[in-house]
């Protein structure tokens, strides 16, 4: 195994770190302690023992759970899943006009599996009632502080979502236990939606009639239109950012590497949840030639990520790169990242390039 390097930190409290892109990119599997975190509070650090979580609101019969119940009397399931923040890639849109909140390169995103119960067993167990129009609240043990407010942190996700069987609640991450910043003892998995519904620190769920009156839920992470600005955005207009779209990223070479002329191999990540991603275009000439990537996706891992090189021959000189996805529907990525930027700072999807030399 890679000797282990210090992720970039953009904040240490809360904290807020991602890989640098190359070395993520040295897993399929991305190891706990590469993995990004991100927190909007302090890391909660429960006794294992004295840990319940509880399950109430519209169910027949309101329940809690100790871990020991969770690891025993349910059946263990695991799906290999990617996370990714909404805000992944967000100094692109930094680049195009100022945004708040952490600027993320494209390393706020990983791949492992998770283990534990299906959400629906749960929620079976308690008599929930499953009107698809009903939200599954989730409330954790963390105290945060975003934007002057101050909650724990909580959001939700939709009955009809919940009740699909590749969302868990986890308490391991790569057949190992959750560490402490990536929600031991126990969190919520929701693949395919952005990370900000995954709830880490995970204390109780509510079946209930609305979503998550939380700051989080209700106001936070909206994607606003472009001429949206913080005196104007109105929360109630903001789309809530469930589904993540299709998105690649050029992992290696870094960003102003400058590299030998000659044949170089160029790798990345790749996403696209509903349909899968079904073809990677790279260039070398800044977008005005494309050739194709070999990639390498599981088919038995739908929520997993694509993984993709491509050997390209580098002439001397400087070099503008790019990368774009598409989906099986023939759907590609926005060329520029002015296409969809929002003061926000969420969901960048541009073809994402990079500077490069060679001598
Ligand atoms: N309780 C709690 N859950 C949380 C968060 C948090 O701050 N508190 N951050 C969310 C966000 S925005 C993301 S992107 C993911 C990050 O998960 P990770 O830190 O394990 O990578 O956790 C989500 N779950
Ligand atoms: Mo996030």
């Amino acid at each position: 195994m890679p000797q282990l390097e210090p992720r970039i930190v953009h904040s240490a409290n809360p904290y807020n770190a991602e890989p640098r892109l190359g070395f993520l990119r040295t897993w399929k599997l991305t190891p706990a302690d590469v993995f990004y975190v991100r927190s909007h509070g302090d890391i909660p650090r429960p006794e294992i023992a004295s840990f319940r979580v509880s399950v109430g609101g519209r169910v027949r019969a309101p329940l809690t759970f100790s871990l020991a119940q969770l690891r025993g009397d349910f059946t263990r399931h695991t799906v290999e899943a990617v996370l990714q923040c909404a805000g992944n890639r967000r100094s692109d849109l930094q680049a195009v006009k100022p945004v708040a909140g952490d600027p993320w390169a494209g390393g706020a995103i990983g791949n492992a599996t998770w283990s534990g119960v299906m959400l629906a067993d749960v929620l079976r167990a308690a008599g929930a009632e499953c009107d698809p129009a009903l939200h599954v609240a989730f409330d954790s043990l963390d105290d945060c502080h975003v934007e002057g407010h101050a909650f724990r942190y909580g959001v939700s996700i939709p009955m009809s979502k919940a009740n699909s069987a590749e969302v868990l609640l986890a308490y391991d991450m790569n057949g190992a236990p959750l560490t402490a910043e990536h929600g031991a003892p126990l969190r919520a998995i929701v693949p395919g939606y952005a990370g900000v519904r995954s709830a880490k620190w995970l204390t109780a769920i509510t079946v209930q009639e609305s979503p998550s009156t939380c700051y989080i839920q209700s106001q936070d992470y909206k994607l606003f239109p472009p001429d949206a600005t913080p005196d104007t955005a109105n929360p109630a207009q903001g789309m809530t950012i469930n589904d993540m779209p299709l998105n690649s990223v050029i992992c290696e070479p870094a960003d102003r590497a400058v590299l030998a002329a000659g044949k170089t191999t160029l790798r990345g990540w790749a996403i696209a949840t509903a349909r899968g991603v079904a073809r990677v275009d790279v260039s070398i000439n800044g977008g005005r030639d494309w050739s194709q990537a070999r990639l390498e996706h599981d088919a038995g891992s739908p929520w997993s990520w694509t993984l993709w090189e491509h050997e390209v021959e580098i002439p001397a000189g400087n070099h503008r790169l790019a990368v774009r996805a598409w989906d099986s529907a023939g759907q590609t990525q926005p060329a520029d990242a002015d296409d969809t930027w929002n003061y926000k700072g969420y969901l960048c999807a541009s073809w994402h390039r990079i500077d490069i030399g060679a001598t």
